[in-house]
């Protein structure tokens, strides 16, 4: 309530000082105690000294609301990005509504709705001419809420405003998805309709979820293209430009910004790397991961240039609007949260479409570490549902290495299907074998992989174990338990020992053998497994399937025509043994966990791997 009566009196304020002389008495009078007082509360946005000729030719008005004029250099709490210091009286409410939303609201509602933030663009990137203004397809903006704070919703509007030539804004669709909060109420449509560019209100009635409710904005979005932000974001200079012209140039270019970081805590801005790129693990959950080199040479070194990502995090990005109904927009049958984004990634890369990091844009996110809102049904038959109806429809033979890692997501229902399947036949798709091949072949998903499953040790009968650990820390020997989890590891094609996106790592003789992130490049993660061993005594010869026959060339083994004189050869063994290539050691067990120790062809250095297959 208080905010509504501030925000009259800012009406009734501006309503009698259009004269710009009269905007000094009007900054002094609102300024003076906006320490911690109750004009400095939720709703506030400050005003400042504007340029007098701006003021004059109604430039104000047409880019700010009534009576909430701001700009240039300001010092309040967030202003210039900063993180917001919450006053020590305030800090035990700042710890007790921080559940309300998973974020510190007291921080978020000290900041103006407006805050200042610097530009944090590249310096190319600054410099880089774009199409002008009038040339570029128009945007509706679609944001999907439930029951989001006032203060990080507005502060999104407010941004996207500020921060965006307004002849590209064709209107911003809020579509409030079955919130509980009277602020998202009469409140917030009669707060949006004194905004300068039209902002609509969709009320998706029940809750339907963040897919089915951005489903409902797409629908009535009048924008040659649609760009999607979450509800707690804030644009930065220049932002909009760089992602429209990417789909003028190519209309079948999905785009997304660099996503910086508001952080959950003080709401400080902290830029994110634009060395990274979206990925997913075995569980397919998304991941950010390092760009690798071979992307970075394809942009010819140039860091202003879009990234071509493998996915995207889903939150916000802009796609051309008959494009988006083109390639499926999004699939109905998914529920609330999750898993869109991974389907969208593989749908617009196996059915002709590009995504990209657009390196010269940059959109701030509130990143939560817990979600605030309910999951109707559990938040696992959900995350079940959604996934396996990326895996059913997408994934062809992977989804096989995707359940055996997954057992358990097999018994959530996961509904129809088959108009998702008539629409990857219909546009044509290629297999998700194309799409790691030649999209991501850096994925953490194994194009090929000799095994699946326990890693067993023969003499302590004992299974290496990850026993939970993260990057930088030791692998453990435990108990086989057989029921996959912390003991399910892939040999690769790629000679990586891997469980999920953490590979068996030795970076010194001798030294502990630690899970790492693999980084694909062989090195410290790479291991051959069973070489097999032959020793020149008295035996038979051994011929290869094209009828050559292993022969002796001083210390080294060469095919040769089979000759009667030819070497006799006794086979050993297998030798069961990984050896780690870098050092030259085998894979043991030393003081009750694995380590390397010279290969010796011992009991102690022989592993069963599980799944084990040819490929
Ligand atoms: O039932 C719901 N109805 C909604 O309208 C649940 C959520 N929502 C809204 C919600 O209020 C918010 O505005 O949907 C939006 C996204 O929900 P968040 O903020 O809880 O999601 P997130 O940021 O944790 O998750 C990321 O993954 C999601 C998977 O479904 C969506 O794609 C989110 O848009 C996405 N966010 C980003 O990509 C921002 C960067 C995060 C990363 C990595
Ligand atoms: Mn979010």
């Amino acid at each position: 309530m208080i905010g509504r009566v501030r925000f009259q009196y800012c009406k009734v304020i501006i309503a009698t000082s259009m004269v710009w002389m009269m905007l000094d008495v009007f900054v002094l009078m609102y300024f003076t105690d906006c320490t911690d007082g109750p004009r400095c509360g939720p709703q506030d946005v400050r005003v400042i000294k504007q340029e007098p000729d701006k003021v004059k030719s109604g430039f104000l008005q047409k880019i700010f609301p009534k009576g909430l004029l701001s700009s240039g250099q300001r010092n309040g709490p967030g202003d210039g990005g900063r993180a917001v210091k919450v006053p020590p009286h305030r800090e035990a409410e700042a710890k007790e509504t921080f559940k309300i939303n998973q974020f510190n609201l007291v921080a978020s509602d000290m900041m103006a709705l407006n805050r200042t933030l610097p530009d944090y663009r590249m310096e190319e990137c600054r410099r880089k001419k774009y199409p002008p203004v009038k040339s570029l397809p128009k945007t509706s903006i679609v944001i999907v809420f439930h029951n989001e704070a006032w203060s990080t919703l507005l502060r999104t509007v407010h941004s996207i405003i500020d921060r965006s030539p307004n002849e590209l804004l064709e209107e911003i669709l809020l579509v409030d998805d079955a919130s509980e909060k009277d602020h998202l109420g009469t409140k917030l449509t009669d707060y949006v309709a004194t905004l300068p560019v039209p902002v609509h209100v969709i009320r998706t009635g029940a809750r339907i979820g963040l897919i089915r409710a951005r489903l409902k904005g797409a629908f009535v979005a009048k924008g040659k293209v649609i760009t999607f932000l979450d509800a707690h974001c804030e644009c930065t200079e220049g932002w909009l430009e760089p992602l429209l012209s990417e789909i003028y140039n190519d209309r079948t270019s999905v785009v997304c910004p660099i996503i910086d970081v508001i952080s959950d805590d003080s709401f400080e801005y902290i830029t994110g790397s634009d060395m990274t790129w979206g990925g997913f693990n075995w569980k397919l959950n998304f991941r950010w991961y390092q760009v690798p080199q071979r992307e970075l040479d394809r942009r010819g070194g140039d860091r202003s240039m879009p990234t071509r990502t493998p996915t995207m995090a889903g939150g916000l990005f802009a796609i051309d609007r008959d494009y988006f109904y083109e390639i499926g927009s999004y699939d109905e049958g998914m529920d609330i949260w999750g898993g869109e984004n991974l389907e969208m990634s593989f749908r617009v890369w196996m059915c002709g479409g590009k995504i990209y990091i657009v390196t010269c844009s940059r959109v701030g996110h509130v990143f939560r570490k817990t979600s605030p809102y309910s999951w109707p049904g559990g938040v696992g038959r959900i995350i079940n549902h959604n996934t396996q109806r990326i895996v059913e429809v997408w994934m062809d033979e992977y989804k096989d290495f995707f359940y055996r890692i997954n057992p358990g997501v097999r018994a959530t229902e996961y509904g129809d299907i088959s108009s998702r399947k008539k629409l990857r036949q219909k546009l044509n798709c290629k297999s998700f074998r194309w799409y790691l091949e030649h999209i991501y072949p850096e994925s953490q998903l194994p194009i090929d992989y000799h095994s699946l499953g326990e890693m067993r040790h023969k003499a302590s009968n004992l299974c290496l174990d990850t026993m939970g650990r993260k990057s930088g820390e030791k692998v453990g020997l435990e108990h086989c338990h057989g029921q996959g989890g912390n003991q399910v590891f892939s040999y690769t094609s790629k000679e990586t020992l891997q469980t999920d996106d953490l590979c068996l790592d030795v970076s010194s003789l001798g030294g502990p053998v630690k899970l790492f992130q693999c980084h694909g490049m062989g090195g410290n993660q790479k291991w051959t497994y069973d070489e097999e061993v032959f020793s020149l005594t008295k035996g038979k010869q051994i011929m290869g399937d094209d009828g050559l026959c292993v022969s002796a060339f001083g210390s080294e083994t060469k095919f040769a025509k089979c000759t009667s004189s030819g070497a006799e050869w006794e086979f050993i063994q297998k030798t069961m043994a990984l050896r780690h290539v870098n050092t030259d050691q085998c894979l043991g067990k030393g003081n009750g966990v694995p380590s390397l120790g010279k290969c010796d062809g011992s009991e102690g250095q022989q592993w069963t791997l599980g799944g084990l297959k040819e490929i």
